[in-house]
């Protein structure tokens, strides 16, 4: 038979080992040891102890694993159609959905333990805590949304004794900074599948094609992760639980997630602001888990938003037309990846604010405007109809941007917000 390596244990001086060709599996003792995920030819497996057992390599290799696969596939049961969210979009994700669905089952079956980076905010935590359900792996977070050489060749070493290493990247790792990393990992043998919802970089070729990356970002890892784990057994209620925080985490409506969602949303972010690597996955279970903790986390951490936006009123400049416009800077308030994070300081402010007439609250530091209205402003202006514009007449200032009628954000170029944010309330003032 020809199958893979899945499980090797060591008994008295001999190698207990088990074969899987995705239909049967084959039980044996050997005298060599035999590399966990590799794959095998074995002769005589009618008998107690094998004939002979050659170990395969390269494109032989390749192909007994595919074969592998596809018998495995045929076995698994996989709902038929997405379970959280079922419309046009969602329906198109499906089979990139089912297809990371069926590597990890397999991958699951042959023994494989993958490496898991989740980035670390509300939306690839609530994902990796689904994923982790179901799955056995080495979780690490990551704060920064690049894969970088540095981290390819950790892992690299990380999965040395691993047969086929797998590397799974969730919420971060699509863009085209992350490449060279995943070049680097692609050529020393391991298999990557990237769950994410950030725009792909321009040279897709390489990220191979287990790649998620809807253009629709409200479709968030987070949510791609639990329809996955959900396909994987991970329990419905469950994983809908965990999707609804990490929608909030990344402000997407995409499954109505309630204010209970978002002040969870928010104490994952909290954490993950003042805990910055390693796995601590189950340390966030616990504390989701614990009532009292969690409670006197959601009060820490909207003290603080409360004591930065009492120091961005301080300095902040109001200019009347039609609608007020209410500027704030944030650079010496904020430090990136840190808590508060500025989005959050901003809606503060504009929660405090008068709501009897038309309000535009923009907060800014080196790299971002950020933006919300209020419904009597929202009458003449939309945040991502703004930023959309800006993002066309200044694509040499900008690095992007958008978001909804209400909230939304412009990422600028270093050195430029200011000229930014004139131009943003010349426009602000022209449609008033
Ligand atoms: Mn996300």
């Amino acid at each position: 038979m020809r199958g893979i390596v899945s499980k090797v244990r060591y008994e008295r001086g001999r190698c207990s080992c088990k074969v899987i060709d995705g239909k049967k599996e084959y039980s044996f003792y050997s005298k060599e040891s035999l590399p966990q995920g590799s794959a095998v030819v074995v002769e005589g497996e009618e008998k107690e102890e094998p004939t002979c057992v050659i170990v395969l390599s390269g494109k032989e290799a390749d192909e007994v694993h595919q074969e592998v696969k596809r018998n495995m596939a045929e076995t698994l049961k996989i709902p038929e159609k997405p379970v959280l969210k079922n419309d046009e979009i969602s329906i198109r994700l499906w089979p990139g959905i089912k297809k990371v669905a069926t590597e990890l089952l397999c991958a699951k079956k042959l023994g494989r333990n993958f490496i898991l980076h989740f980035h670390g905010d509300a939306d690839g935590i609530a994902g990796a805590l689904a994923l982790t359900n179901v799955f056995r792996c080495k979780a690490h977070q990551q704060n920064s949304a690049v894969y970088s050489v540095r981290d390819a060749f950790r892992d690299i070493g990380l999965a040395e004794q691993e047969g086929r290493p797998l590397v799974v990247l969730l919420d971060f790792g699509s863009n085209d900074a992350s490449l060279e990393g995943l070049e680097l990992l692609k050529a020393a043998g391991t298999e990557v599948i990237i769950i994410d919802h950030h725009p792909p970089g321009k040279n897709k070729d390489i990220l191979n094609s287990c790649t998620i990356s809807p253009d629709a970002s409200k479709y968030t890892a987070g949510y791609l992760a639990c329809e996955i784990a959900i396909c994987c057994g991970v329990d419905r209620d469950e994983g809908e639980k965990l999707a609804k925080i990490a929608c909030a985490g990344d402000k997407s409506d995409l499954l109505g997630s309630d204010s209970g969602d978002v002040e969870k949303a928010m104490v994952l972010d909290y954490l993950a602001a003042h805990i910055s690597f390693g796995n601590n996955l189950d340390f966030y279970r616990k504390v989701m888990a614990n009532e009292k903790l969690f409670s006197s986390i959601v009060m820490q951490a909207k003290e603080s938003i409360a004591e930065a936006a009492d120091r961005a009123m301080q300095q902040m400049k109001i200019i009347e037309n039609g609608v007020k416009i209410v500027t704030f800077q944030l650079d010496n308030i904020v430090k990136k990846g840190e808590w508060p994070p500025a989005s959050k300081i901003t809606t503060c402010v504009f929660e405090r604010l008068s709501k009897d007439e038309g309000i535009v609250c923009i907060g800014y530091t080196e790299r971002s405007l950020i933006m919300r209205l209020n419904d009597l402003a929202a009458v003449k202006l939309s945040v991502n109809e703004l930023a959309k514009e800006i993002l066309q007449t200044m694509p040499d200032f900008t690095e992007g941007g958008g978001g909804h009628v209400k909230a939304g954000a412009i990422r600028v170029k270093i050195g430029f917000v200011k000229d930014v944010l004139g131009e943003l309330i010349r426009k602000i003032k022209e449609k008033n």
